[in-house]
């Protein structure tokens, strides 16, 4: 091919001269779309003449009454997302559409090995169920409502008939309980989006109703190829210690932050091998906190928002995508550098397991007396925070109420405490793997790599005094006389020349 198309440009030649020829059986047509042209995606339209590109495009997906496409198979057509500590939602094919069923019910739910809370979750997970997909094909997805109360479920980002969109009381009337309701559309795009439930939002999504929903492309280019693609919802949760559900009324301190529903060191790692192409599909339904992920290592590029696919000269590089709640991100790269990487939230509160914010700064601060006063009424009282939240040595002797998690994140390769829980886990980039299913363990350095404690030798040989005073003069070494601050004359500017007086 010698002229260079965009994803879209191939997908309508697949869609308008391939489909079905070449790629694709015609088998299992419904015949209910037969009077309709066969699915093309949105830029295939004839374009107008003049005006602006994006007043020549459809922003719903073109003419609802398509004729799907046959149904796409996992391993045939696409390539499966890897929902880590998840899992997608089975299905089978019944006269040519794609049959789901979703049963939104109360899960016991294990974020951490040491915290457990009654969450409502989609079918029997929380956060971690996954809807895959492909673009053109119809799905018929049955959903069944174990809950107490109505649901009904939102698709997010997707381009359906109004009645579909999930929005109870508006579109549809309530999902009640013990009730089955019935949502089937032809997906007319491709991308990473989500589900949610939308009624009663604020209770039942922070309760742990929401989910990816992954939509491959019918015909992908070759750049959508990828060795490892991961599907990760971020959420967030105050679950009060000693508490068994979720305060889905929280605004403000949400002290339990996760990663497909669960905290670090719970999240597994992303197991990669050296030279892998790999996407992370992130998506944000928590109630209130946009969040930050970052990449140590590497960069990525963002290549899609639950909008579409970037053009690739439009694409940027980041090592920290911002994904606001509500949004979706694709950002892709390539592990070239073995290790284990860090990948996680940058807000720092983000990266903390059950923290409660209601402690003054203590840091600096002898707090003896305060314990003294405390202890006989509170017997494990334990003032935090005066050196930090050093989250170690909290977790070897603070008493735990029941059902609750440290703030540590976990001991790590060196002996030492991994000082990140939530919304953290780890790339492990190897060059060689048994399988992408099994964590490979920690990473083992070559010699001379890692940073440690440096020799006498080492600090004779460069010069370096460690109790030389620093540059402010404000501080000193330890064990040395304090010394005056020094005076600093602010050094006089010269004047602008380019300003008037
Ligand atoms: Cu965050």
């Amino acid at each position: 091919m010698a002229t260079r198309f965009s994803r879209r440009q191939i997908l309508g030649i697949g869609a308008a001269s391939l489909a079905g020829g070449v790629t694709w059986s015609k088998e299992g047509h419904p015949t209910s779309h037969t009077s309709a042209a066969r699915y093309q995606p949105a830029a295939a339209q004839p374009k107008s003449q003049g005006g602006r590109p994006y007043w020549q495009k459809t922003y719903s997906g073109g003419p609802i009454n398509v004729a799907p496409l046959p149904p796409g198979l996992p391993g045939e057509h696409y390539k499966p997302v890897v929902v880590p500590n998840g899992a997608a939602l089975p299905f089978k094919v019944v006269g040519g559409v794609k049959v789901f069923h979703l049963i939104a019910e109360e899960v016991e739910h294990a974020f951490d090995s040491g915290l457990r809370a009654k969450c409502w979750g989609y079918n029997g997970r929380v956060n971690s169920t996954v809807i895959e997909a492909v673009e053109g094909e119809r799905i018929r997805i049955y959903v069944t409502n174990r809950l107490p109360i109505p649901t009904s479920v939102h698709w997010h980002g997707i381009y359906l008939p109004n009645g579909m969109d999930g929005v109870a009381g508006l579109t549809q009337p309530y999902i009640k309980a013990g009730e089955t309701a019935k949502y089937e559309w032809t997906l007319r795009q491709h991308g990473s989006f989500m589900f949610h439930s939308h009624h009663d939002e604020m209770t039942q999504m922070g309760m742990g109703l929401i989910g990816m929903f992954v939509v491959h492309p019918r015909n992908p280019s070759p750049d959508y190829r990828v060795d490892r693609d991961f599907s990760l919802m971020v959420s967030e949760w105050s679950v009060k210690a000693g508490t068994a559900r979720p305060n889905t009324l929280e605004m403000m301190d949400f002290n339990v932050l996760t990663i497909n529903g669960k905290v670090f060191p719970s999240t597994a790692p992303l197991v990669c091998k050296t030279g892998d192409r790999v996407r992370l599909r992130l998506g944000n339904l928590g109630a209130m906190d946009h969040h930050p992920m970052h990449i140590h290592g590497h960069h990525f590029r963002v290549t899609a928002t639950d909008g579409e696919d970037i053009p690739l000269s439009a694409q940027w590089s980041e090592t920290t995508a911002l994904v606001a709640v509500g949004q979706t991100r694709n950002v892709e790269l390539i592990t070239d550098a073995p290790g284990d990487w860090a990948f996680h939230c940058h807000m720092t509160h983000h990266v903390m397991n059950q923290m409660g914010h209601e402690f003054p700064n203590m840091v600096g601060m002898n707090p003896e007396g305060l314990e003294k006063t405390i202890r006989p009424l509170l017997p494990a009282y334990m003032t935090m925070g005066q050196t930090g939240m050093d989250m170690g040595k909290m977790a070897e002797v603070m008493p735990y109420p029941r059902n609750t998690i440290s703030m540590k994140g976990a001991t790590g390769p060196f002996g030492d405490y991994i000082s990140m829980g939530g919304l953290f886990t780890i790339v492990k980039v190897r060059d060689r793997l048994k399988s992408y299913d099994e964590d490979p363990g920690w990473y083992q350095h070559a010699p001379g790599t890692v940073a440690l404690k440096a020799s006498d030798a080492e600090l004779a040989r460069d010069g370096i005094n460690v109790n030389e005073p620093s540059a402010s003069g404000a501080q000193s070494a330890p064990g040395s006389a304090t010394k005056e601050p020094v005076d600093v004359k602010p050094t006089p500017r010269p004047m602008d020349p380019h300003k008037r007086h």
